[in-house]
């Protein structure tokens, strides 16, 4: 153990009773060493109690985090429960402990209670979540937190800069999300060391070293990840010799199987971040005595002599030796206090055992938000256009507008309203480089379709910036963001490049608040261009895909075709309580077709609500996105030639969206086209289609029908995507056949 001071053991120091000489270790008290024993202890007792209990199949899963009790504890004195904020990873028992989390709280995870704080029976043990000591909510994902706690960090700092921003306000997301933010707090974030070899990582280590966040990223080095040897994940072996070069960061290279020597190198990082110096990393060389899980056996792939190495510098042992050793407890004392956390253990164990399990009732509880529906007429306002009269000059002010100008101009209205908006993503900024806009000598760019153009000019670089070229990092950074309060609206540039994201999309930002039990939530929007009808956009700048992400829970999909709708739908996605994707099609953006003027600063249409484009009596087109405008003259071009009236159906917004207006519709004209510019199949019309089918059979005259792309990828050449798509000229046929059937 390290040691500051040498000092003898001071005379009778070996009876039962803690020794107060005002000797420190480090900074740390006897009586605080104590309580590091303690909580460790506890923590290893705890993972011991837990693995009995499932091996009597009383819990369904354990986690331990057997061996790196000691660093944990050493993080736990060095930072602030409720101040700082935690993203700790599942061997932290110790941390959280702590932290003030207690075992009752964890056990009743691990039996999956009701009343279990982190996750109401949702989540497997050892997935923290604690809001009252702002440990957030953790996935199983490896290394998905780092990034989100970049988001956390900047937040903070954020604040700080905008203290009114974090003013409650009503009408909005705001009302239920309140911000607590102090300016020098820190942000915890911990790792294994085979979670080194995520992207993640590195994406996150080069975001909080160039904004010189206050973060410490923690490395728990076991020397595994479950078989893999350290050496095979990590190029050297040792992840200290590969960060070392980040600029901004102070680094430590600990035993963390060594509470005095580890609450050094943390006292000495969290001083680092509070002085706002820039990040700290910590690299904690610790061990695993209980194997990866209960489903490992780690005698497969250790030798008895490697596991015997590693058992020698057992935390518990060690410390409980050291404070014999140094005359601070004895082993009578060391008895009772073991003997009183087991007889705590044993209470909260027969207390969790007997905890009510959630009803099934409860499972669709906070996919959404519980406080803010944004289907409701709340989100409901008509459009108030500027008078051409009144502004006789200002003809653009009443102009019709392009989906791109509206989609700017909303998002320009939302900034000014709401300061807890930021837009970052790749090349949304005017210019980085500021002193080139201060000095007039360029105009900025402000998107790669200048959806963003001006709106860091008009509201500064800390609310508009560019991320890396890194999409996770944008997602990720947007989910910490939102999780503390902010309302990013971020960008990925085109879809096709949207699943380096994917699982910050997929795994992340949408079960916030389903797993956490509405602990957390992360409201963040995600503005994507998307789509084809390019001329020339090819395999990677035309894809779509929207029902990967139609097929999340807890994800609201938003897919506009029009102008009106796009200004109306973003505003709704900014002000609710959900997250948002956002599909702005890039075909649209500058299409004659759906062009309007400016709906005012509170034009808002809720989510779930389609629009009838055309009355029609003879069939059903379900459509949305560029298909629209096709569809439309698809059914223009079959009531001039045929008489035919097609109904036409935008649907707007995809999840959710409105199987009232589809029903309706139906009934009346007994036959559904679902049109759409995905691939055909498993795309977005087959789930319409089913339940068209499924529920409204007896309807029905005829087959429900999809026009959609070739199961192919879009290509260059403008004849091949023009086969591969599906034209007016294919909408047309269908809906002629479809009326004839
Ligand atoms: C993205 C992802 N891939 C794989 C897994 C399965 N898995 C869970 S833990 C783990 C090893 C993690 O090793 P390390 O980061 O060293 O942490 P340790 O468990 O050793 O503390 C793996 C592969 C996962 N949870 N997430
Ligand atoms: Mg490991």
């Amino acid at each position: 153990m390290a040691t500051t001071e040498t000092d003898p053991k001071p005379a009778g120091a070996a009876d039962s009773e803690i020794k107060s000489a005002g000797k420190t270790y480090e900074g740390l008290s006897r009586e605080q060493l104590v309580e590091a024993y303690r909580i460790m202890y506890t923590s290893r007792r705890l993972d011991d109690r837990e693995i009995m209990l499932k091996r009597q199949q009383k819990i369904f899963f354990q986690i331990s985090g057997a061996g790196h009790e000691a660093v944990g504890v050493a993080a736990g004195f060095a930072l602030k429960p409720g101040y700082d904020w935690f993203y700790p990873y599942y061997r932290d028992r110790a941390l959280c402990l702590a932290l003030g989390a207690t075992p009752y709280e964890m056990l009743l995870q691990a039996v999956g209670a009701a009343e279990d704080p982190s996750s109401g029976g949702r989540q497997m043990p050892s997935h923290w979540s604690y809001p009252r000591l702002n440990v957030v909510t953790q996935s199983s994902p490896t290394g998905t937190q780092i990034l989100q706690a970049v988001g956390c960090a900047e937040t903070g700092r954020y604040f700080a800069a905008h203290p009114e921003a974090a003013n409650k306000a009503t009408g909005d997301y705001r009302q239920f999300k309140d911000v607590v933010f102090h300016g020098d707090e820190v942000t915890y974030v911990s790792l294994g060391d085979g979670t080194t070899s995520e992207g993640e990582f590195w994406e996150a280590l080069n975001t909080a070293s160039n904004r010189r966040l206050p973060m410490v990223f923690v490395v728990e080095d076991n020397g595994y990840a479950i078989s893999v040897p350290v050496e095979v994940q990590t190029a050297g072996g040792n992840i200290s010799r590969l960060v070392a070069g980040f600029p901004y960061f102070h680094f430590e290279e600990v035993d963390g199987t060594d509470p005095v020597a580890a609450y050094a190198a943390f006292v000495r990082s969290v001083a680092h971040c509070r002085a706002g110096d820039g990040p700290a990393f910590i690299h904690a060389h610790v061990i695993r005595p209980y194997s990866h899980s209960l489903s490992d056996d780690e005698r497969l792939y250790r030798p008895d002599a490697e596991r015997q190495r590693d058992a020698q510098r057992d935390p518990i042992s060690r410390l409980q030796m050291f404070l014999i050793r140094e005359g601070i407890l004895d082993e009578k004392g060391i008895n009772r206090l073991e003997k009183q956390t087991e007889d705590e253990l044993q209470a909260a164990v027969d207390r969790a055992l007997e905890a009510p399990p959630p009803t099934p009732d409860t499972v669709t509880r906070y996919v959404y938000s519980p406080d803010l529906d944004p289907t409701s007429s709340a989100f409901e306002t008509q459009p108030v256009f500027a008078k051409a009269e009144a502004a006789p000059s200002d003809g653009k002010k009443t102009a019709p507008k392009t989906m791109a100008d509206l989609i700017n101009a909303t998002l320009r209205d939302e900034m000014q309203r709401d300061e807890r908006i930021v837009i970052f993503g790749e090349d949304v900024a005017d210019c980085s480089r500021e002193q080139y806009l201060q000095q007039k000598m360029v105009k900025g760019k402000g998107g790669v379709f200048k959806l963003t153009s001006g709106l860091q000019c008009e509201f500064g670089s800390d609310r508009v910036f560019n991320s890396p070229l890194a999409e996770a990092n944008i997602v990720g950074r947007a989910t910490g963001m939102a999780t503390r309060g902010l309302k990013p609206v971020v960008e990925i540039q085109f879809f096709d490049y949207i699943w380096p994201a994917m699982m910050q999309l997929r795994s992340e930002l949408p079960l916030i608040r389903w797993r956490s039990n509405n602990g957390f939530s992360a409201p963040a929007v995600v503005r994507v261009a998307i789509g084809g009808y390019l001329t020339g956009g090819a395999i990677y700048h035309s894809q779509c895909g929207e029902s990967v992400f139609t097929h999340i829970p807890g994800l609201r999909v938003v897919f506009p075709s029009n102008a009106l709708d796009a200004a109306g739908l973003l505003r709704t996605a900014i002000r609710c309580d959900d997250p948002v994707l956002f599909l702005e099609h890039k075909r649209l953006y500058r299409e004659t077709f759906g062009r309007a003027p400016y709906p005012g600063p509170e034009y808002m249409v809720p989510f779930g609500k389609a629009k009838i484009l055309q009355p029609g009596t003879d069939l059903t087109v379900i459509t949305y996105g560029a298909v629209v405008p096709r569809a439309l003259q698809a059914a223009q071009k079959l009531e001039r030639e045929h008489g035919v009236k097609a109904e036409l159906i935008d649907l707007r917004c995809l999840n959710p969206f409105d199987w009232e207006a589809i029903a309706a519709s139906v009934h009346k004209t007994n036959r559904a086209i679902v049109a759409y510019e995905d691939t055909l199949s498993w795309g977005y019309g087959a789930e319409i289609a089913a339940r068209i089918a499924d529920q409204l059979f007896d309807h029905l005259d005829a087959p429900v029908r999809r026009v959609a792309a070739m199961d192919t990828f879009v290509a260059y050449q403008p004849i091949l995507e023009n086969a591969i798509l599906p034209q007016t000229a294919d909408l047309y046929r269908a809906m002629k056949e479809l009326a004839e059937f």
